[in-house]
């Protein structure tokens, strides 16, 4: 399809119409935010203006169902998407207003805590690029995930109100509100049963729009807000009760008020559980009124869509559709059945048992008393298939029933209730296989599958590293942007001394640029010419940010007792945020303050080692942090990332990965090849031997000088002004009480080891930009255009 032309006389008059809206005379009298508000909201009602053209295509229509859209900031984006980036700039070159600038002004809309969220946003990118027709279902959280600032070097949480009543690039469709109850009762008989809930609320559709990249392409990102049903009680209103009125209405809105900003960890909060239900049953009604609006029969509907669950989070969908299906359209058990079972298809992001989400059977009885008989009902036919595979054994039926021991497992339910299961890396979906669900593997092997993640490279190339983007281009004589295995052609040049310069140059320029917005946003100098050595990431105990300090820490006390000893300068950058409630992780983060406090003051290090913790990560932060990385640190215990999707963007962009045979990871080093990353650690195997013969970490400790003597310096108050508890928490987790559960001691002089190869290697400086010429041209296959054509003809589009 052809790409949209840009219509300059609509678009100035589109603006003139929103500083009029502003109350303004000019455009003169905006302020720079204003131009923000007014450029988007032009260019918004431009794109609501173009007629919608039904894609021409039989494929099956993707719904993609996330508690979690990372979208990050949608102006830039979808000017560079829509091809209009440079004519809007020209346009508004008589105004003397820079599009850079003003794109700066937009808020970042974080409705979502990390990878899956991330994730999320890039798929809706490809799916609309390849032509993949979607719709992305989600929630309008007014807050999103909490601002993060250091207070004394530890995390403070602010709430972060991004304005979404403001927000230019919102379409609301009144015509689509969809009624959602909670609680009450189940009433009639066996054959005619129907729920009454209790309460009754409204969920108002609000649409982003997701551009293709230049093929005319948009399709609706859907957040759903919870209203109350009526304004007023209006028998208390006319009594002059006005407040208690109201009361009603503040309940409902509570419901998409907030993001719950756990990662990997389930709280089993009956908020959280609300809003999970509160958006798939808006999702499955939507679905349902599109379907039927085509004049297709209910029979047909895994003909025509599809519903990916992003993790289980949307899990209750499956007993949703099944619950319209029977009690609403009164079909019979096997026909709702046979059409949950070939419409779900189910995303696993995590392996870590505390991420798995199981539900209090009472909770879930209370607020949805018929989908908890569904599920029983569903419990029941699988005990059919267990019985016949396994007759007899209740071991096993104890470990794949869905409800056990009133919880209620939503992977479970996930397996059972739909077609396929995916896993989000070549390792992780082995693991899957045989760690997680060996069970249903045997009873249902062609369920499962791999799609490895990937990353769109519109916002992780073109956008954020546009100095790179044009070198490709002048070297590329065709498109790679939606055809990124074309990167694969920059291999001859990492030989060419010429084009190591400019790829070095833009990478210098890059990180200059980061190092102002460093000082002018921590007041931290940091010297361009140090190698970037950059963590970025959710903070979490498996992702092992503390083996990166107890680095950081013996490089310091090198540096004091060896003060001739050449050590290549660093600068480490982090950026994290850890769950408010995640005590040790937040510890983690007041470590890494305080050791940055010390050695950045001192002296003696000068420009040789600092650390910066940059405040509030977020997805715009990410954009100027990767350009500039030369090296990215992917340090998991092996087999606890699921994929990882920050290490495909640092790669892409460039920097040499330092890190485990851990989730994409693998897939990375294979395509870079071995001498162009820095691997460590433990396999998954060895991993496994080793807790299997029982890990000491304190033997691991008594092994190796250096890292005792970098725990010594955390023990004996060296950061904490005396202070010799101040990092209790991490220090127990390492010792003999806590077990070093995710290895950091044990992987220790590995990553030494290692980072003395990536020592060595940037003092050979032509190298080590062949070496990240290589990343970048070797990494094609990470685009989540690849990852979506993998979904197409693996899952969505597979005839079965
Ligand atoms: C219920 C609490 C909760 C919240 C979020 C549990 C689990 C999650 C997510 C599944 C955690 C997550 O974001 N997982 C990440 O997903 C990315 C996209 O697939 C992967 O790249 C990361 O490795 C994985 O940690």
């Amino acid at each position: 399809m052809a790409q949209s032309a840009f219509d300059h006389a609509h678009f100035i008059h589109a603006l003139t119409r929103q500083w009029q809206r502003f109350g303004l005379k000019g455009a003169t009298e905006m302020t720079r935010s204003q131009w923000w508000q007014a450029i988007s909201g032009a260019l918004s009602d431009l794109l609501a203006a173009q007629p919608a053209v039904p894609p021409a295509t039989s494929l099956r229509h993707v719904n993609y169902l996330s508690m979690e859209f990372l979208i990050g900031r949608l102006t830039g984006n979808n000017l560079l998407n829509l091809g209009w980036y440079e004519a809007v700039n020209a346009a508004l070159a008589p105004y003397h207003i820079a599009l850079s600038d003003v794109l700066e002004e937009e808020v970042d809309p974080a409705l979502g805590n990390g990878g899956l969220g991330r994730l999320a946003a890039c798929f809706l990118d490809s799916m609309a690029t390849v032509g993949q027709p979607a719709t992305g279902y989600g929630l309008n959280y007014q807050y999103g995930l909490f601002r993060q600032s250091f207070v004394d070097g530890a995390q403070h949480e602010a709430p972060d109100d991004w304005q979404r009543d403001r927000y230019p690039w919102f379409s609301h469709n009144a015509a689509l509100n969809v009624q959602v109850g909670f609680g009450g009762k189940v009433t009639g008989e066996a054959g005619n049963l129907r729920w009454q809930p209790a309460v009754l609320l409204l969920g108002e559709a609000w649409d982003l729009p997701v551009v293709g990249y230049q093929n005319g392409i948009t399709q609706p990102l859907r957040l759903w807000q919870a209203k109350h049903t009526h304004p007023f009680d209006l028998t208390r209103f006319n009594n002059g009760d006005f407040l208690k009125a109201e009361q009603q209405g503040i309940d409902a809105e509570k419901l998409t008020k907030v993001l719950y900003p756990n990662d990997n960890h389930q709280a089993g909060k009956k908020l959280r559980l609300m809003q999970q239900y509160f958006q798939c049953a808006c999702a499955v009604a939507d679905i349902l009124r599109r379907h039927q609006q085509a004049g297709r029969p209910l029979a047909a509907l895994p003909d025509y869509e599809v519903i990916q669950l992003n993790d289980t989070h949307p899990a209750i969908a499956i007993p949703e559709l099944l619950r319209v299906l029977l009690d609403e359209h009164q079909l019979s058990w096997d026909e709702a059945w046979h059409i949950t079972s070939r419409t779900f298809a189910y995303t696993n992001h995590t392996l870590m048992p505390e991420a798995l989400e199981r539900w209090d059977a009472r909770l879930l009885r209370g607020l949805l008393p018929r989908h908890m008989m569904l599920i029983k009902q569903i419990d029941a036919w699988l005990k059919k298939q267990v019985v016949r595979q396994w007759p007899g054994d209740e071991a096993k039926w104890a470990k794949l029933a869905v409800v056990h021991n009133q919880q209620v497992r939503m992977a479970n339910l996930c397996v059972v209730g739909g077609f396929a299961v995916n896993g989000v890396a070549a390792l992780h979906s082995q693991l899957v296989q045989t760690d997680l669900f060996p069970e249903y593997r045997q009873l249902w092997p062609q369920k499962f599958h791999n799609v490895t993640n990937g990353i769109t490279p519109r916002r992780w190339i073109h956008q954020c590293n546009p100095a790179l983007a044009a070198l490709i281009d002048s070297q590329l004589d065709k498109p790679w942007l939606n055809d990124l295995d074309a990167l694969i052609d920059l291999e001859r040049y990492a030989d060419e001394a010429q084009f190591r310069a400019a790829f070095q140059a833009i990478k210098q320029q890059n990180k200059v640029a980061l190092a102002h917005w460093i000082a002018a946003r921590t007041g931290i100098a940091i010297d361009p010419s140090a190698m970037f050595d950059v963590q970025i990431k959710r903070l979490h105990e498996y992702k092992r940010q503390h083996l990166t300090l107890l680095h950081i820490i013996a490089l310091w006390q090198r540096l004091v007792s060896d003060p001739q000893a050449s050590q290549v300068p660093r600068v480490v950058l982090f950026g994290a945020k850890a769950a408010p409630g995640y005590y040790l992780a937040k510890n983690i983060i007041y470590a890494i303050n305080k050791v940055a406090e010390t050695i950045n003051q001192d002296p003696r290090v000068g420009d040789r080692l600092k650390v910066v913790f940059v405040p509030d990560y977020n997805v715009s932060v990410a954009e100027k942090l990767i350009p500039a990385a030369d090296l990215s640190e992917q340090t998991s215990t092996a087999g606890k990332e699921a994929s990882g999707t920050g290490n495909m963007k640092l790669a892409l962009n460039g920097a040499l990965t330092i890190g485990t045979l851990d989730g994409a990871n693998v897939e990375i080093a294979e395509q870079v090849g071995s001498d162009n990353i820095f691997i460590f650690g433990h396999t998954v195997e060895q991993v496994n031997a080793l807790k299997a013969k029982g890990y000491a970490p304190q033997k691991w400790r008594k092994k190796n000088k250096t890292l005792d003597r970098a725990l010594r310096a955390l023990e004996d108050g060296t950061f904490s002004q005396g202070d010799k508890h101040a990092f209790e928490a991490l220090l127990h987790s390492l010792g003999p009480e806590g077990g070093d559960p995710y290895l950091v001691l044990a992987d220790f002089a590995s990553y030494l080891e290692a980072q003395a190869r990536v020592e060595a290697l940037w003092q050979d400086q032509e190298a080590w930009t062949r070496a990240a010429i290589l990343n970048t041209a070797r990494c094609g296959m990470f685009s989540s255009d690849r990852a979506i054509r993998d979904y197409q003809q693996r899952i969505w589009q597979a005839s079965r």
